[in-house]
């Protein structure tokens, strides 16, 4: 006879295995095809019960898993990988010529009455992965290396989403290739975080993906928003097609990502077209290609052209001059950033570069300036790292007319005129004022910002006339504001007065993910954020958090944890936090309340009295959180008063109608369990 605990677990990994089938499905579809179809709480919610299952029953884990994507430990290093077949790289061409040359070399092989058809596909500019799956489950993942050998890092790659655990089809063994890539999004916001950070940038996508594939700890890896492009098959021991597009096409229905723009010509000028055709409109493309790539359709031909030493016959790589533009430093000025680093930025003469006119380039910090030597008046090469943030290579000495100034680092922030220090070993200088106008400022617009609170109205120049006004002085302040506050206002009418008050008034009930994001805490971007609220369920639970309790949470670093920690231990951060909580914003994760089911549900509170530690707000978030509500008259249809010191007049009428009165332990005894 099976035991309790088999019977159950039994069930348990009935139920994961439902979970992680559903889970993969989701995955597949917001990553791969992104189209979601269910919303991310309802996801997260399965992520939690699978996690919660997979804890209670451990021996009904699995490494493919949707919950083993973060799983793996920090390593010492990296193993090696033989490729089952060599990953060989492409001759490049840089020229129509080149193009032309390249297809009458494939047009010698043709046989009589032959004809070639060329599949051309986005060059990445990432980095070359092979994937290795046995019975349709991923075994391993590893870098290109010298193209025999590579570098084993399988924990990294699968915290790519869509790197499918599991293929929709159980072929017996396959080895793909694609290209490993860090969108343009991702890269300019990581190099943001790092210009605040005051630590080294990443000088194109390329380099930042090279870099957190070769990660140590898989949960930066994670952190990073890595994607991938699968384009093409080693090793199949499955039925094999015999055009690349049908490659292209299997590899898609077993659940890989493939690049959808690829397309298939039998004529050579149009490839051509279309080669010239991307090289203005990659700059449209959320990722970063660096050319294109020519395939010859027909794996027979594939065959019989075979390869060099180095690279297949049967493609090439058409590259595209990299865009640069050469303009003059008209200025030098100093931006202040939401943390206080000072950045300097060039003001440029306008001019037209990778599909945009750049006026702007940020000039990082003092040292870059120095290196390259910078100076105002100069004639300048500029570029678009990563295609979107313009940046200065190089100044052109050659061409000084002798008027040029050396710019140094105000030694005032040219906002608030505090000191600007700069930390020993740290490339950035800060302002020092805790209360720099332009701090504030650039915290509330992030506070108010889309991805934020998104408070519709409160751009940076409505942030601007409030801060002048003087009627806010930090994002709390924005929730005591009534109309004869901002009908004064320049440019502010009654219509426009009634709908940011609206917008501001919605925003209590924001998620807390945005919330814990709208914040401004350093390193914690809206994925941190997101995972915060899942695994604390309240702000006030994350405020009282423990550095080991951060460290543990998957993707949490390091890094992430000091500076909650800092953020939190600061009197003014928990100043500001608890005016929003009293003015009444939502500080719990609805989707807990969902998932922590209704435990007062039917359940009417009445409070009274001062508890001593929650607030009204608090105390009647925290019931209705739980399903319950809070009204204030007492009535027979009460279930509960809860009395703190000097309760007034309800406690009589409790008393009087029999109604249950519960002192502030036992109201914490009662909520507190659910929590
Ligand atoms: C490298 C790349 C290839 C493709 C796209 N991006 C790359 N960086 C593709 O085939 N679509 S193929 C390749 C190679 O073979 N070295």
């Amino acid at each position: 006879m099976k035991s309790d605990l088999e019977l159950n677990q039994e069930l348990a990994l009935e139920r994961a295995e439902e979970l992680r089938r559903e889970l993969d499905k989701h995955n597949y579809r917001y990553y791969v095809l992104d189209e979601p179809v269910i919303p991310d709480d309802q996801y997260d919610q399965m992520m939690r019960e699978l996690e919660r299952l997979e804890k209670e029953f451990p021996a009904i884990a699995s490494p493919h898993s949707p919950t083993q994507r973060v799983g793996g430990k920090p390593r010492e290093g990296f193993t090696t990988i033989h490729h089952l077949t060599p990953m060989q790289s492409l001759a490049n061409a840089f020229s129509e010529g080149d193009l032309r040359e390249f297809d009458r070399r494939v047009r010698q092989a043709l046989l009589p009455g032959e004809t070639v058809e060329y599949v051309v596909e986005m060059k990445i500019d990432g980095l070359a992965v092979s994937l290795y799956y046995q019975d349709g489950v991923i075994t391993w993942g590893a870098t290109r290396g010298d193209g025999q050998v590579g570098e084993d890092i399988t924990d990294n790659l699968k915290t790519i989403m869509s790197v499918p655990l599991r293929l929709h089809q159980k072929v017996p063994e396959l080895e793909v290739r694609g290209e490993a890539f860090m969108p343009k999004k991702s890269f300019s916001r990581l190099n943001e975080a790092r210009e605040e950070a005051g630590e080294p940038l990443f000088a194109n996508p390329r380099n930042a993906a090279a870099g957190t594939l070769r990660q140590l700890d898989p949960r930066v890896t994670a952190s990073r928003q890595l994607d991938l492009f699968v384009y093409g098959i080693g090793l199949n021991r499955g039925e094999a097609p015999d055009k690349h597009e049908a490659a292209l096409s299997l590899l898609s229905e077993l659940g890989f990502k493939v690049n959808p723009q690829h397309k298939l010509f039998n004529n050579l000028d149009e490839v051509i077209e279309y080669c010239q055709h991307w090289q203005t409109r990659r700059f449209d493309l959320p990722y970063m290609i660096d050319g294109l790539v020519l395939k010859v359709n027909s794996l027979t031909l594939q065959k019989r052209l075979g390869a060099t030493m180095k690279s297949p016959r049967w493609a090439i790589a058409y590259k595209f001059p990299p865009e640069r533009a050469i303009t003059r430093v008209k200025n030098i000025f100093v931006r202040v950033g939401r943390t206080g680093v000072l950045t300097p930025t060039a003001e440029l003469e306008p001019v037209q570069l990778a599909g945009t006119t750049v006026s702007k380039a940020t000039l990082h910090n003092e040292d870059n300036i120095r290196e390259k030597d910078i100076r105002i008046g100069d004639l300048v090469l500029v570029h678009k790292a990563g295609d979107i943030i313009p940046e200065i290579l190089a100044s052109l000495p050659e061409k000084r007319t002798g008027r040029e100034e050396i710019w140094s680092m105000p030694r005032q922030c040219p906002a608030c005129g505090s000191q600007v220090e700069r930390p020993e070993g740290e490339a950035a200088a800060r302002c020092t004022g805790m209360a720099c106008p332009e701090r504030l400022w650039e915290g509330l617009v992030h506070f108010a910002s889309r991805n934020a609170m998104d408070i519709n109205g409160l751009g940076p120049a409505v942030t601007g006339q409030l801060l002048s006004a003087g009627v806010i002085s930090d994002p709390a302040d924005l929730y005591t504001l009534s109309a004869a506050d901002l009908l004064p206002l320049e440019r502010l009418g009654a219509k426009s007065v009634q709908n940011l008050l609206a917008a501001i008034a919605a925003s209590k009930n924001a998620s807390l993910d945005r919330l814990i994001f709208a914040l401004g805490i350093r390193h914690v971007g809206e994925r941190a954020a997101k995972i915060l609220a899942g695994h604390y369920g309240s702000l006030d639970r994350l405020m009282s958090t423990t550095r080991e309790e951060l460290v543990n949470i998957p993707e949490i670093g390091p890094k992430i944890t000091a500076s909650i920690v800092s953020f939190f231990e600061n009197d003014q951060n928990r100043k500001v936090i608890n005016k929003l909580i009293e003015a009444g914003v939502n500080t719990f994760n609805e989707k807990e309340d969902r998932a922590g089911g209704n435990h007062l549900s039917g359940q009417v509170f009445v409070l009274t009295g001062t508890l001593e530690n929650y607030s009204r707000q608090q105390a009647k978030a925290l019931v209705e959180r739980l399903g319950g509500k809070v009204t204030s008259i007492v009535s027979r249809n009460t279930s509960y008063v809860v009395a703190g010191e000097n309760p007034g007049s309800k406690y009589d009428k409790a008393l009087d109608l029999g109604v249950p009165i519960l002192n502030e332990k036992e109201f914490k005894e009662m909520t507190e369990k659910y929590l």
